[in-house]
């Protein structure tokens, strides 16, 4: 089979045309009108972009290239990559070449560690890894053929060389900068021979004997890659790379997004809130006292981190997914114990919650489902990676492929700059009223 560079460049004539067509048949079509409470909710549910790599059903979750995510859990992160950008699953050969691809890119330049090292002791993982990446801008392929002068049809073709870099580099930055923050020692190097996900596991240095803690990442890598466009972070890189920034400003500033409490630190917020509860209870509480600490956490004005989602109205399966690896590989483990019951506590609570606020004249909790957030930390801990502030690294690693892969394939269809009309308070007052 093709390698990933070969099959994509074929693909382009054929993905523009489509575009082409569709934009020609269908230009003047209305797809999505705007409220003016989506107006000032964030555009929520406003139907103002297109992505190819993925879709969120409400109530399936997330599908990949028309997989939903549970059929192609056991493909390996670099597989899911090839899938996203060509809408294709490689083959052995495909996916060997895109690994030692990745090998070869894989080398940080000695500066990035020298600034990663400079850095406060208090840094947060998620600034690290965001610097990190900004410092290597000036590696970017797409700005020196762009400064070079170059065709407009030819974008993707750096941009493609510029996500292989990044891919290369990534998960050697996020390991070496878990070493580095948290004392653990000098960053380890990469294995060409490795695949990527269990690269990323050797490279954080924690013991892996059974090798289940290379499984968990591979899947980590695997369910954290892409949720279709408009989420924070994917729509920032789209909106940075639609200037025609490079990879480097582009994903950098996405993952900048990633890093917010609502978003993808989350994750580290809902470990803590694990912990909280087992430190308050002294291990597993029983139901009852489970549910009163959620109406203590609702009532004192806090979010229940892990639960709600934007677009989502039932269990995530990337929880559901998380979960199973759980009951199979730490059934016993009092933290995977606490998250099951919160599983089975919180939706209920927040049910009840929502009805209180309903009454009170707010507005409803939309979903009182549990998100990709509520499960992952409990594992992460399992296997020894304790520092939950480092969990929204792992996944900018694994986000980065989606947004990689969405910037290439707009670079590929010439994709416009981003630039939606905003009104002010008075216009909406004069025209709406
Ligand atoms: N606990 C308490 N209140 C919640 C809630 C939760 N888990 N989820 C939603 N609500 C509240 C909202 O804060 C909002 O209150 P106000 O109207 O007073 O502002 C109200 O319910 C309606 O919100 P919504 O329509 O249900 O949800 P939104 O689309 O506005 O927000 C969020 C979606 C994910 C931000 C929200 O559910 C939330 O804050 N959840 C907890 C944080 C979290 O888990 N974030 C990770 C999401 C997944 C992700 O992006 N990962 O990267």
């Amino acid at each position: 089979m093709a390698t990933l560079q070969e099959r994509f460049a074929a693909l382009v004539p054929e993905m523009r045309k489509r575009v082409g067509a569709v934009q020609k048949e269908l230009g003047d079509k209305v797809i999505s009108g705007v409220t003016v409470k989506q107006a000032y909710g964030g555009m929520r549910g406003v139907k103002g972009m297109i992505c190819d790599t993925s879709v969120v059903e409400p109530d399936k979750g997330l599908i990949i290239r028309g997989y939903p995510l549970l059929e192609i859990k056991d493909l390996w992160p670099e597989e899911i990559f090839y899938l996203l950008l060509t809408g294709e699953k490689p083959d052995k050969e495909a996916t060997e070449a895109l690994q030692m691809d990745l090998a070869k890119r894989s080398y940080v330049p000695e500066y990035v560690w020298d600034v990663l090292q400079s850095m406060p002791p208090d840094s947060h993982p998620m600034c690290m890894l965001d610097t990190a990446i900004l410092v290597m801008e000036r590696e970017s392929a797409f700005r020196a053929w762009y400064d070079k002068g170059m065709k407009r049809e030819d974008y993707w073709i750096p941009m493609l060389e510029d996500a292989l870099r990044l891919l290369g580099v990534l998960p050697v930055i996020a390991a070496g900068l878990y070493r580095i923050r948290f004392g653990k020692g000098d960053p380890i190097d990469y294995m060409p021979n490795l695949d990527w996900g269990a690269n990323f596991a050797r490279m954080l240095g924690l013991p892996d004997p059974t090798g289940d803690f290379a499984k968990l990442m591979r899947l980590y890598l695997n369910f954290h890659s892409d949720h279709e466009g408009g989420n924070v972070s994917a729509n920032t890189c789209h909106t940075v790379g639609s200037a025609l920034s490079d990879a480097f400003y582009a994903v950098s500033a996405g993952l900048n997004g990633l890093a917010g409490p609502l978003h993808g630190l989350a994750n580290q917020e809902c470990l803590n809130w694990i912990l909280e509860v087992m430190e308050r209870f002294g291990g597993v509480p029983s139901e009852e006292a489970l549910r009163d600490f959620a109406f203590e956490t609702l009532r004192s004005g806090k979010v229940v981190p892990g639960y709600g989602h934007a677009v989502l109205r039932v269990t995530d399966p990337r929880f559901a997914g998380f979960n199973e690896f759980g009951k199979q590989y730490l059934p016993n483990d009092p933290v995977f114990q606490t998250v099951d019951l919160v599983f089975q506590v919180v939706p209920k609570v927040l049910k009840e919650f929502s009805d209180e606020r309903v009454k009170a004249g707010k507005n409803p909790i939309a979903n009182v489902w549990p998100n990709v957030d509520a499960g992952s930390g409990a594992l992460l801990y399992h296997f020894g990676l304790t520092e939950f502030p480092y969990y929204t690294v792992l996944f900018s690693v694994s986000r980065a492929m989606g947004m990689l892969s969405q910037l290439v394939i707009n670079r590929a269809q010439g994709t416009a700059i981003t630039r939606p009309k905003s009104v002010s308070t008075e216009w909406v007052k004069q025209q709406a009223g």
